[in-house]
């Protein structure tokens, strides 16, 4: 329960609406984003939880003419054109412009909490089963796969289509060039160098691709008895090594624009091209985002001569940071398991198996948007916790 009104009084000249809880608790309003927000239905279309009212219609210069407290659990305005709009206190206490209440929010929306980790993790296991049938289970699954940014489930059939199911669950898989599934294995004249027997050292998927896939699902159907076994690594928990190890390596790997491509046939042809910065990072200079797979950095290099040494020399100790055994956590997939991981963060490889006639190692794969699975895991944790 969010405390209700003690009083409501317009301060700098209406410009703002303060707001004084019972708690003792003061919020203020600046008066373009109250009447912006009006929430009566000709500036708000309810069934879209959207706003009808227009920007063309929306004076940024205006003050109120009247601010009255309805109730404690209310406050209605008038504005200089006779418009009235009401606001209730648990909305506008979640909307309060106070640093802690928009720390609150934001955490709450976007659940940025992340747990580093490196050869020391443990892990996360899920039954597949429990996840597709149990809200609390598939709540627990994307709310790990957020914070920890891999979670493995168990279990699964040892056949082609659980991730499609696994897809339903979520809402819907994202389509790319590959399939929408698409099948690892060793394959004549291959078109990835993952659908071969080879080593793929740490790598992200499918760089090239302007929104690279934020999350990715790896269903083991057949495992080769020798070799094959699988890598992962924090990217982030690297990166903040990499950073305080050595600033300028870390200062270009995120600022330099690398040239990725990928041409060829599978779902369509394709002639992919894209610039990506191998550590993508925010405004406060954190890392966002890992873009890095060797086998598709195009051999073209937009980048003046003299910076191309340097620029591999930092792309090395990244790639030894990730590498060194204090980061990296290795295993290995049994049929039945599908490891769902965070493709913006954590770096995945595999060891090489021996090829031979026959396919002795099969791997279903499939990707999703964060926008997707973001979107499940709030309405999950609607029903689960039964809030709103
Ligand atoms: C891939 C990949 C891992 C594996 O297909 O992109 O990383 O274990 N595969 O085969
Ligand atoms: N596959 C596995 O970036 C990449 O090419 C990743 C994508 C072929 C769908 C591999
Ligand atoms: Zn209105
Ligand atoms: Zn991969």
């Amino acid at each position: 329960m969010s405390p209700g009104i003690q009083k409501v009084e317009a301060l700098d000249e209406g410009h703002f609406v303060c707001v004084k809880w019972e708690d003792g608790s003061e919020s203020s309003y600046p008066c373009v984003w109250l009447r912006d927000n009006c929430q009566c239905p000709l500036c708000f279309l309810p069934s879209a939880a959207a706003r009808r009212l227009l920007f063309e219609d929306l004076d940024v210069n205006i003050v109120v003419k009247q601010v009255a407290l309805a109730d404690r659990e209310k406050i209605s305005i008038t504005w200089p054109d006779e418009h009235t709009s009401e606001y209730e206190a648990k909305w506008l206490k979640k909307r309060c412009f106070s640093e802690e209440a928009r720390a609150v929010m934001r955490a709450d929306l976007f659940l940025p909490e992340c747990q580093y980790w490196g050869s020391d993790l443990q892990l996360p296991k899920i039954p597949f089963e429990e996840v597709l049938y149990n809200d609390e289970s598939a709540y627990k699954w994307l709310c790990t796969l957020k914070k920890v940014g891999i979670v493995l489930l168990t279990g699964a059939a040892t056949r082609q289509g659980e991730l499609i199911r696994l897809g339903h669950r979520i809402g819907f898989l994202r389509l790319t060039f590959y399939g929408p599934t698409w099948q690892v294995q060793d394959k004549a004249d291959a078109n990835n160098v993952a659908y071969t027997t080879g080593r793929l050292c740490f790598h992200t998927d499918y760089p090239v691709l302007q929104h690279p896939p934020g999350v990715q699902f790896l269903h083991c159907i057949k495992q080769t008895a020798a070799g094959g076994e699988s890598e992962v690594v924090d990217g982030f928990h690297a990166s903040n090594k990499l950073k305080k190890q050595n600033p300028e390596a870390y200062q270009i790997l995120s600022s330099t624009a690398v040239d990725y491509a990928d041409v060829g046939v599978d779902y369509c042809d394709f002639a992919v091209h894209c610039k990506q910065r191998i550590i993508d990072v925010d405004s406060r200079g954190q890392a966002i985002r890992i873009n890095y797979n060797n086998a598709t950095r195009d051999t073209v290099f937009d980048i003046p001569a003299e910076k191309v040494r340097p620029f591999y020399a930092a792309l090395k100790e990244f790639n030894d940071l990730l590498n060194s055994a204090e980061h990296k956590f290795t295993y290995k997939l049994e049929p039945g398991d599908i490891v769902t991981f965070d493709n913006w963060r954590v770096l995945h490889g595999r060891q090489s198996y021996p090829s031979g006639s026959e396919v002795t190692r099969h791997l279903e794969g499939a990707y999703a948007d964060w926008d997707v699975v973001m979107s499940r895991l709030r309405l999950l944790r609607k029903r689960v916790l039964n809030t709103d």
